[in-house]
């Protein structure tokens, strides 16, 4: 088994001091076999895996409960500053040995399990591992999650509680196919139901003055939300913070039993089913603005519930004295990403509506207490709302909204004046929330408006073309007559994003080069107007999922080398490995513990898709969501140029020319992304006449890995050689797992974009492969493409040519390798600039087969790589968001 080794023993030694519901072995067997007995779920006369994983979370349950509990009251005692980190995802991952490491608990839970006939390891296997986020943002909330609690933060997360995953990937011989993720089928141990804690949720209605002359929401429909809460244990610290989920249900009353008596069970029951269908699935999109009113709902019960939970937490703390004024001294709230900008009209409706404040004082409270977080600055991602469709469903938020935008409307106007009308109409349009919409009254007079001029989609569109303009395009050539472009009436719309910047007092980014991106371009106008309100908060990961407990055999290396376990809480002490990058002991070992993390990939990858691959091959992994501006494609397109080169080449050649590979791919492509499933079911084509080929062997392995996960990737990660971070450069905001590769001693492929650029800098620039075009040349060469200018390189052009000649079965992959060709055109002309970036890619591969072979040079490289990834724990990201950002305190439970 993984988990029982010297330094776990010690650590326990270490840790049972600090922790008084430290058990030993025995008592923890007396509680697993308890909870075996009196867990209602499996039927008594069986003691099999599926229970024991039950039994052994309901115990570990028990005790993160007792911390729960403990950290809760202190925090009430004492009142501390709060931070509060709302997000539509968290990506968990699996739960159980993940509580039992920071609990230090590993060779008590293990040993009590080998008492009963089970090991830790296959039992922590049998948990679900629910898809409840789509990539990276998702997993980033639940990394900060655990910094929060192992530094001693007072913060909590507030999310929704989705019934079911994203989905479950199935790969056919058509390619992707989604399937329901059922993981509450077996009921979910980790969660505690709050039924005493729920808030009323309203939609629809109207808008009333009430008596006392104060704006009142009034009718419509009426939902509950009840909180679910999931405690977050801290690695090493007793405090154990809070996830907070919400789920839905209709209010008791809502069941209509008259109607239910007299035979119409359906109707009887739609209130229940409308309200419980908020929370049956995560929005499937990942940087898509798809999917519209279930989604505005979903964003509004997670505001709205947590809003109200943390104004009651507010209320009741400060006893029978409240002072709103000192609100966002005891709160900050932060929106990962645009979803939960509710926040801002929700808080405001709160204070003026239900608790007096007037608009000038819950202004500032409300600007004082949230924050925004952009990830990503891809136009088609920035949030809009139809106005019309916001207006029906929070009528009250709509007014909030348009008052929000008439004050920054006359900022702007103060500050750019009315003698250049030019360039107000611009500042106007960049900036205000509202779109297409009317200047308000108050303004008619002042800025005498332009000829309003009819609106075409295109304006409307982020700049993308819609099906009618490409049929336009298409169409133009044989166009004999003119006809006038169609009218049509542009949409009023809510953008959330720069809502988002207006009400809150800090903006940032993810990643330096991403910050700067937001400040010069996405929101440049809002930089001259607040500049001290943007900042940069370069991601993170967690240690101890990420490498502490996903790769006990490196992190056993670690610890003997650095001579102490603490660079796990202080990952600037894994800088000491650099001083034995070279040296021959550490390098064997290293590279022993690297090969059996590939032998059990070598498993995973025989029981998910039967081929046998080879652990002495070079593993080459590209793992992410199948994006287009990723770049799945360049990286397949790479795979098929070096299987034609070796197709030329005779046998001996190609032993010499090229280094064994296994060629890892994984991940999800949105439901209805077209495109991105075709990359999908090319790749899996390339696969199975690779894979087949007698005479390439061992040489190269092409694997796609089914339904890609948080424990997919705690195999996979660690058994990497080189990861593949290859997006077109200002596209990535940042990239989380080149941080987890990184640590985990992979030498990264990668364009200078996102947190490439600071990994390159940390590691060193001979310890990365670095390719292709620089996001400020991206615009230019778009626009020379455009200008027919473009040559591609004879490779390029080589490679197209041998995958359309059939070699990959009777598809052509015309709709795929078009989009490469043609200068004009969304969905053409090769927007992600592959063909740019072809021949420097295939070149540093190149580079990349020549290192390999020299396996001390690489061995060394990989030691650097661990060695430089101390910036990248997310422990370092949440002390700057708690220093500059929210204001909260360390604080230690005594
Ligand atoms: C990221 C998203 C995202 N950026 C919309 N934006 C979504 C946008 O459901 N939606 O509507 C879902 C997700 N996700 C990622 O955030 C970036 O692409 C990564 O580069 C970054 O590392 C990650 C965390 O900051």
């Amino acid at each position: 088994a993984k988990v029982t080794d010297a330094v776990i023993d010690s650590e326990q030694e270490v840790f049972s001091s600090m922790n008084p519901f430290a058990p030993d072995a025995a008592s923890v067997a007396s509680s697993i076999k308890y909870h075996a007995e009196f867990t209602p779920l499996f039927s008594p006369e069986k003691f099999e895996l599926p229970k024991a994983f039950f039994a052994t979370a309901q115990s570990v349950r028990d005790a993160l409960i007792r911390n729960w509990n403990a950290t809760y009251e202190y925090y009430n005692r004492v009142n501390v500053k709060q931070a509060y980190y709302l997000s539509m995802e968290f990506l968990q991952g699996r739960a159980l040995s993940n509580a039992v490491g920071n609990l230090g608990l590993n060779s008590a839970y293990g040993d009590a399990l080998k008492r009963l006939g089970f090991d830790l390891e296959s039992v922590a296997s049998q948990e679900p591992d629910p898809a409840l986020g789509n990539g990276g943002l998702g997993r980033l909330a639940s990394c900060f999650l655990d910094s929060m609690a192992t530094l001693n933060y007072p913060a909590w997360g507030y999310g929704l509680r989705y019934k079911y995953g994203l989905f479950k990937q199935r790969i056919t011989k058509d390619g992707q196919e989604e399937a329901a993720e059922d993981w509450l089928e077996l009921s979910n141990p980790w969660e505690i139901v709050r039924n005493d804690v729920s808030y009323p949720i309203k939609f629809y209605g109207k808008v009333v003055f009430g008596s006392d002359g104060k704006k009142r929401w009034i009718g419509g429909e009426d939902i509950v939300a009840v909180a679910y809460d999931v405690p977050i244990p801290g690695y090493k610290t007793k405090t154990t913070i809070n996830l907070r989920l919400w789920s839905t249900k209709a209010p008791s009353e809502d069941f209509d039993l008259s109607s239910y008596n007299s035979g119409k069970h359906t109707e009887a029951a739609e209130a229940l089913f409308n309200a419980e269908k908020i929370c049956f699935v995560l929005y499937p999109g990942d940087e898509s603005n798809e999917g519209k009113a279930l989604r505005l709902k979903q964003q509004y019960t997670l505001c709205s519930a947590s809003l109200q939970d943390i104004v009651a937490r507010f209320e009741t703390r400060s006893g029978g004295s409240v002072n709103w004024e000192e609100f966002p001294e005891k709160v900050a709230v932060q929106m990962n990403d645009t979803h939960p900008t509710l926040c801002i009209p929700e808080l405001m409706r709160i204070l003026m509506d239900l608790k007096g404040l007037s608009w000038e004082d819950a202004w500032k409270i409300t600007q004082r207490t949230v924050a925004y977080t952009n990830h990503t600055v891809l136009p088609e991602a920035l949030e809009k709302w139809s106005l019309e469709l916001m207006e029906k469903l929070l009528p009250r938020h709509v007014e909030i909204i348009e008052k929000i935008d008439e004050e920054l409307v006359r900022t702007i106007v103060s500050e750019y004046g009315t003698a250049d009308l030019d360039l107000l109409e611009e500042k106007l349009k960049a900036m205000r929330i509202l779109e297409n919409v009317e200047l308000p009254s108050a303004f008619a007079d002042v800025i005498v408006k332009p000829e309003s001029k009819p609106v075409t989609a295109k304006d409307t569109q982020n700049g993308m073309k819609t099906a009618q303009e490409e049929e336009k395009i298409a169409g133009e050539d044989e166009e004999e007559e003119v006809i006038p472009e169609p009218t049509v009436k542009p949409p009023k719309m809510v953008r959330m994003a720069n809502l988002a910047v207006v009400g809150g007092h800090a903006v940032n980014g993810v990643a330096e080069i991403h910050s700067e991106i937001v400040k010069q371009d996405v929101f440049n106008d809002f930089v001259q107007l607040w500049p001290e309100k943007f900042q940069n908060k370069t991601n993170g990961v967690t240690p101890r999922r990420w490498i502490r407990f996903c790769n006990p055999y490196l992190s056993d290396i670690i610890t003997n080398w650095i001579g102490t376990e603490d660079w796990v809480l202080n990952t600037e002490k894994l800088a000491e490995l650099r001083k034995f990058a070279d040296n021959e002991d550490l390098q064997s070992e290293w590279r022993a513990a690297k090969k059996k993390n590939k032998l059990q990939v070598v498993a995973l990858i025989k029981e998910r898709t039967g081929y046998t691959v080879s652990p002495d091959a070079m593993f080459d992994i590209q793992i992410k969501r199948i994006h287009e501006y990723k770049r799945q494609l360049l990286n397949i397109l790479g795979i098929v140029y070096r299987y034609k080169k070796m197709k030329e080449m005779s046998a001996s050649e190609r032993e010499k020319a090229y280094v064994p590979r296994v060629c890892i791919f994984g991940g999800k492509a949105f439901a209805t992304y077209v495109q991105a499933k075709r990359i999908v079911k090319f790749i899996t084509d390339v696969a199975s006449t690779i894979n087949h080929d007698p005479e390439i062997g061992e040489l190269l392995k092409v694997i796609f890995v089914p339904d890609y996960n948080v424990s997919v990737a705690e195999l996979l990660i660690p058994a990497s050689e080189l990861s593949q971070h290859i997006s077109t450069a200002g596209m990535e905001a940042s990239g989380t797992s080149n941080m987890k590769f990184s640590m985990n001693g992979c030498v990264l492929i990668g364009t200078l974009d996102g947190a490439n650029v600071e990994i390159r800098e940390e590691v060193g620039e001979e310890n990365f492969f670095l390719f292709g075009a620089k996001a400020d040349e991206i615009v230019n060469l778009r626009k020379e493409r455009a200008e027919g200018k473009f040559v591609p390189d004879p490779t390029f052009e080589e490679v197209k040519k041998f995958v359309r000649s059939g070699v990959f079965g009777s598809n052509s992959y015309d709709e795929l390798i078009g989009s490469l060709e043609g200068n004009e055109g969304f969905g053409r002309a090769d927007y992600f600039l592959v063909g740019k970036d072809f021949p420097s890619y295939i070149e540093c591969q190149e580079k990349v087969d020549e290192a390999y072979r020299d396996q001390k040079r690489w061995t060394r490289m990989s030691i650097l790589n661990t060695a430089g990834s101390f910036k990248f724990s997310s422990d370092r990201t949440i002390h700057e968001y708690a220093k500059d950002i929210w204001n909260i305190k360390q604080v230690e439970l005594p």
